[in-house]
């Protein structure tokens, strides 16, 4: 069984009509993404990058591999990853999270590290040990958790939109939708009757006191 046979979503819905289809043939069976993950104790936050995958129609494997308990499959897999056509690699991981960087060591695939929240050190251990790669091998890390998550798959989807045009009209349409959304909450906030000065006419911010502030 070949390391991506373990959990794999592009084939669950032959279906799709994605940007993934947009090249004929191969790429039509063809993840664009890989969401690899360290364990399956990783699983209920690295679900947030595929969840906004799907959300933008990109198809994306997910695959369980660690880079201490399994460095073979680890390597084998990126090889696997590369010659299947995966252009982003999406890498989760806890604690002494090396996963994204060894990732990086193998590959010029560019790889979106997301550190995941630690019972003892709460995470700041697995974005340490993701974020300071040393020079000559970076690793785009993201926030630490579900938001780190979702926006990996939102990078993966930004590296995509410089190549795919489906995908930059996916994204842009997906940021129209957040935009919406934050006035259809502030207008809701309008209605609470809390009161907004900065909306009042002539209303000028206080000062903070200090020297160089230009409303002084
Ligand atoms: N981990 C697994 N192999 C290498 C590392 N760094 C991490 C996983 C998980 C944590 O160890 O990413 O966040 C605990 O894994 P488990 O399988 O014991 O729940």
């Amino acid at each position: 069984m070949s390391a991506a046979e373990s959990v794999r979503r592009p084939d669950s819905d032959s279906s799709r009509t994605g940007p993934h289809i947009l090249m004929e043939g191969k790429m039509a069976q063809t993840p664009l993404v890989a969401i690899i993950i360290a364990s399956d104790s990783d699983l209920p936050v690295m679900e947030q990058a595929a969840e906004i995958l799907e959300k933008l129609d990109i198809c994306y494997e997910l695959i369980l591999t660690s880079a201490h308990r399994s460095p073979q499959r680890t390597r084998e897999y990126i090889k696997e990853a590369e010659a299947k056509g995966v252009e982003v690699l999406i890498a989760g991981a806890g604690g002494a999270a090396h996963l994204p960087g060894v990732i990086a060591a193998e590959t010029i695939l560019p790889v979106v590290g997301v550190p995941i929240e630690t019972t003892a050190l709460q995470g700041m251990d697995s974005l340490l040990s993701i974020v300071q790669m040393p020079g000559g091998v970076p690793v785009a890390t993201m926030a630490i958790g579900k938001a780190g998550a979702k926006n990996a798959g939102i990078l993966a989807a930004q590296i995509l939109a410089r190549k795919y045009p489906k995908i930059a009209e996916q994204l842009v349409s997906y940021k129209r939708n957040l935009e919406k959304e934050v006035r259809e909450k502030a207008k809701g906030l309008d209605g609470k009757g809390f009161k907004n000065r900065s909306r009042e006419p002539g209303f000028k911010p206080p000062s903070t006191g200090s020297k160089t502030d230009p409303r002084r």
